[in-house]
């Protein structure tokens, strides 16, 4: 087998490398990526890019942000993995500042974002069983349609989205799949004694940033403690500051039963998740019967106690706030006959393009490309924006323009 490499830095032949050995499990924009700083990433040929997915909000506190590498670099050096088997000196510190920066008892660390999910999904079948009294196999879990919460088995298993689930069955049962911002169908899924659990995204972000009304979400907290059911909350990509609040339920004021953090909980250096709870339902999982290699390893509990402070200290989530704003009042100001409905909340926002052809926003995605911002379309014409929520306005200006320059190559359908 041929060792040397023939690498070569062109975009045409890295490309092609990666067709050959790499699996066909997406379809990424045609741009290869060498260098990321702040809200900025270049290309292999040096062209610079605003980027405007932020790895799917893992990179809220900006890429390769300096406080976070160096605490990344300076554990790296001493000590990366101990596994649970051990006591290692990062994770009691981590467990303590996390668990008191959201306010909770007690934190179980994970890796990656379905993890904790999966996780979360086994602490509220358990709570289920050792609190509720809820007859053994027979915990339920309540789903929302056009949920996004990771690509397991289990979890896909309550997918509503074919892309998702098709050929993957046979499916995890003991999940009630029910309309979004919908409480009459809440209330209906909840009369059954065997709920455990909402599980809930406070927006839905694959579905197109799908906001719910005001006020769903403290009706669903509020229709949760009425059943004595628990309340999930995914804040894997709406959580760390993203809608311009530290949690998209702040928003309403409701604090969720099991928290549920990934993504930017490492400022995208690692993967690093976490479930948050209190004593009545962390410890009802004894030890031995959870638990991963990584999980709470001391490389991620540096880097993510890091990742956590900066977000405070740099206001980005007040930040969030501002940008976002200024940026929707920006994009509805360009009067697009294209743009069909903005919507989100902080930075986190999608445009509906007008189009029945699913290519348009794929088409427009390239023109953002050649144009220097890198955008990808989410679920047929809508394109999720979501810079990192280190951006300013001056930058959002020029990523204005560029929109606008960009939505001039879309013919009127
Ligand atoms: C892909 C988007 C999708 C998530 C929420 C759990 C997870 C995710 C709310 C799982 C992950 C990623 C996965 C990635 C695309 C991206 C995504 F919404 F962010 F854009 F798919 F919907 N809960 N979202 O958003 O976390 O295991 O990936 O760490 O799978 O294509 P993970």
């Amino acid at each position: 087998m041929q060792m040397t490499s023939s690498y070569s830095t062109s975009t045409e032949s890295i490309l092609e490398q990666e067709n050959q050995f790499g699996a066909h499990n997406y379809h990424p924009l045609p741009v290869v990526l060498s260098r990321g700083l702040g809200t900025y990433v270049w290309d292999v040929d040096g062209k610079k890019y605003y980027d405007f997915l932020s790895g799917y909000s893992a990179l809220n506190q900006g890429h390769c942000h300096p406080k976070i590498i160096a605490s990344l670099i300076f554990q790296a050096q001493r000590l990366t993995l101990t596994s649970r088997a051990f006591h290692n000196d990062q994770f009691a510190e981590y467990a303590r500042f996390i668990t008191q920066y959201f306010g909770y008892d007690k934190v179980l660390p994970m890796n990656t974002g379905v993890e904790a999910v999966e996780t979360a999904i086994k602490l509220a079948r358990r709570w289920g069983y050792a609190v509720k009294g809820i007859p053994e196999n027979k915990a339920r879990i309540i789903v929302f349609e056009n949920n996004f919460h990771g690509r397991t088995s289990a979890v896909i298993s309550f997918s509503s989205d074919p892309w998702s689930y098709a050929g993957f069955g046979p499916f995890m049962p003991g999940f009630d799949l029910i309309a979004y911002n919908d409480l009459a169908a809440l209330e209906k899924a909840l009369q059954y004694k065997e709920v455990a659990g909402v599980l809930i995204e406070p927006i839905q972000g694959e579905a197109g940033v799908v906001v719910p009304d005001d006020g769903y979400l403290s009706k669903v907290y509020e229709y949760c403690r009425q059943a004595n059911v628990l309340f999930l909350g995914d804040e894997i990509q709406t959580g760390l500051g993203r809608t311009g609040k530290m949690l998209a339920c702040d928003h309403e004021g409701v604090r969720p039963d099991i928290l549920i953090l990934g993504k930017a909980l490492s400022g995208g250096t690692l993967p690093v998740s976490a479930v948050l709870a209190d004593d009545e339902i962390m410890l009802t999982i004894k030890p031995g019967e959870h638990g991963s290699t990584y999980g709470g390893n001391p490389l991620a509990c540096a880097v993510a106690l890091t990742s956590l402070a900066v977000l405070k200290e740099e206001n980005m989530t007040e930040n969030a706030a501002i940008m976002g704003a200024y940026f929707r009042e920006g994009l509805s100001a360009l009067n697009s006959p294209h743009i069909e409905t903005i919507r989100g909340k902080g930075l986190l926002n999608a445009i509906v393009i007008h189009s029945s052809q699913e290519e348009t926003a794929w088409n427009l995605c390239l023109e953002l490309k050649e144009n220097g911002l890198l955008a990808k379309p989410t679920h047929g014409n809508k394109i999720r924006f979501a810079p990192p929520l280190t951006i300013t306005k001056p930058q959002l200006d020029e990523c204005l323009e560029i929109i606008e320059d960009s939505l001039a190559i879309l013919k009127k359908d």
